[in-house]
């Protein structure tokens, strides 16, 4: 094992999902999905989700930075910072817009044709993601969402279509992005994002929750079951939102606390990589009273569609207290989450912790013992363009720096396995979060604000310059 450096063949590049950064979101046959219903919320509240599209609400991701029409431009830029690899979604309702149909829509399946060739030309591995947050809205409408056993064939049919036509022009895959969002099932943003799922009221949320994950855990271990009979050499992984849970103290009871809400937001993983439900998870089950369509032909499924990797997305660490009381250790996060003293936060209130990425890098490796992926990672912040137009994101650079410098130390002295790097919106795209524009990402700058105005000009900010010395230089430089 070389203790020097990271990998040769070290996938940098960068992030982005289809609903994000395309718009057009009805050309080329494309139907409305998850993504088109939701509009623009500010950084202490999530977007607003309306039944439709209701006329006068602004809904950012119509348009987004347009990159269906710029892609080529675009990925001019990304080959000029030397990216290896970049991590899109393909919108399931450009190629199935209802989501049920039989047949698939060609104009949409061309699209990602012409795109992942844009790519390649410049030597650039596309990675994709099959479900981003991006469910057509008719399967929302017409059938509950992930609510509804069929949804499996559904994604399965448009998984199997996606590996059959690019299964010679991309390599990694993953099937559900941040599948675990949902743990969080008392808002309505991740049930809606991750499942298509809104609540009415007298729902129970935490069993419909388990219920659609289970749903899409089946729907991913079928997918990667196909994807692999059709080319063994494609890597396909989950996704998964990796948001490690520290102890408030070294009291045991918060020790404990801290380890009860991993398993309560990571058994998702278990289930991926080991092809069955922990124990714990079952006997939360039987204690909630949480009663789940489970097959024996459903388990069987899962053993046989585990992951060949973990991509995984970081962007904060989080801290947990035990309350007297919670004699179960349950998670509420109202009151059991608390504030970590010893780290800065974004104006969006994301806890900035570097080293807790080589925590998570650790801890994913010693718990499941698969190659990693950091498939998104990153800062949101306003920037500010400068009288001649430039822009100079220091803050950005230095969370790249310190995460990176942290990863490497997980490679170099720890021994992970890691596949590559992709920081998120390496173009300015739509929050998924929030639908602002302004909460930026990017290495590129795109001129457009929060209300929908601006000209989308691309602009290349001081991150540009600095990201592709560090690609080139194989993470020496930072
Ligand atoms: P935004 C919450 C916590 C961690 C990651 O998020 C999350 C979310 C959902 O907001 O989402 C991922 O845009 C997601 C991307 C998203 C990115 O993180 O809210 O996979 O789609 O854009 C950043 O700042």
């Amino acid at each position: 094992m070389n203790n020097k450096g990271l990998p040769k063949g070290f996938l940098w590049g960068g992030a982005v999902a289809a609903h994000q950064l395309e718009g057009a979101w009805q050309a080329g046959g494309k139907g409305p999905s998850v993504a088109d219903v939701m509009t623009v919320g500010s950084p202490k509240s999530y977007r607003k989700i309306t039944e439709g599209i209701i006329p006068g609400e602004y809904y950012p991701n119509h348009e987004a930075i347009d990159f269906y029409h710029h892609y080529k431009d675009d990925i001019k830029l990304f080959a000029e910072m030397g990216f290896k690899c970049f991590r899109t979604s393909i919108a399931w309702t450009r190629i199935f817009p209802k989501g049920d149909e039989l047949e698939p829509n060609e104009e949409g399946l061309k699209f990602y044709d012409d795109l992942f060739d844009e790519c390649l030309k410049y030597n650039i591995e596309p990675v994709v993601t099959l479900s981003h947050f991006e469910l057509p809205y008719y399967l929302v409408t017409e059938y509950g969402g992930f609510r509804n056993r069929k949804l499996i064939d559904f994604f399965v049919r448009f998984a199997e279509v996606c590996f059959e036509r690019y299964k010679n022009k991309v390599k990694y895959w993953m099937t559900f992005n941040e599948i675990n969002n949902q743990a969080n099932f008392n808002e309505d943003f991740a049930p809606f994002t991750n499942s298509g799922i809104y609540y009415k009221p007298g729902d129970n949320r935490e069993e419909i929750m388990y219920q659609a994950a289970h749903y899409e855990l089946v729907a991913s271990a079928k997918a990667v079951q196909i994807g692999h009979a059709i080319n063994p050499d494609l890597e396909i992984g989950c996704m998964i939102a990796l948001v490690p849970i520290y102890p408030e103290t070294c009291k045991p009871s918060d020790i404990l606390m801290a380890q009860k809400v991993m398993e309560r937001k990571y058994f998702f993983t278990d289930v991926h990589v080991h092809g069955e439900y922990p124990n714990y998870i079952k006997k939360y089950w039987q204690r909630k009273n949480i009663k789940l369509d489970i097959t024996a032909q459903d388990l069987e499924v899962l053993t046989k569609g585990t992951v060949d990797y973990i991509g995984f997305s970081y962007y904060m660490s989080n801290v947990v207290r035990h309350n007297k009381g919670n004699d179960h250790y349950d998670y509420n996060e109202k009151t059991d989450l608390v504030g970590n003293q010893y780290v800065k936060k974004s104006d969006w209130g994301w806890q900035i912790d570097p080293e807790g990425l080589r925590y998570t890098l650790n801890w994913l490796t010693d718990t499941y013992r698969l190659p990693l992926f950091i498939v998104e990672n990153g800062f949101g912040a306003y920037d500010k363009v400068e009288a001649d137009g430039s822009i100079h994101d220091t803050y950005r650079i230095e969370y790249l720096r310190e995460h990176i410098k942290q990863m490497k130390l997980a490679v170099e002295e720890d021994g992970v396995d890691l596949m590559g790097y992709t920081p998120w919106g390496c173009i300015d795209l739509v929050s998924a979060g929030t639908g602002e524009m302004e909460k930026r990402y990017g290495f590129i700058y795109v001129d457009k604000d929060n209300k929908g105005n601006g000209t989308l000009k691309r602009s290349k900010k001081d991150s540009f310059a600095w990201y592709k010395k560090v690609i080139e230089s194989n993470g020496e430089t930072l």
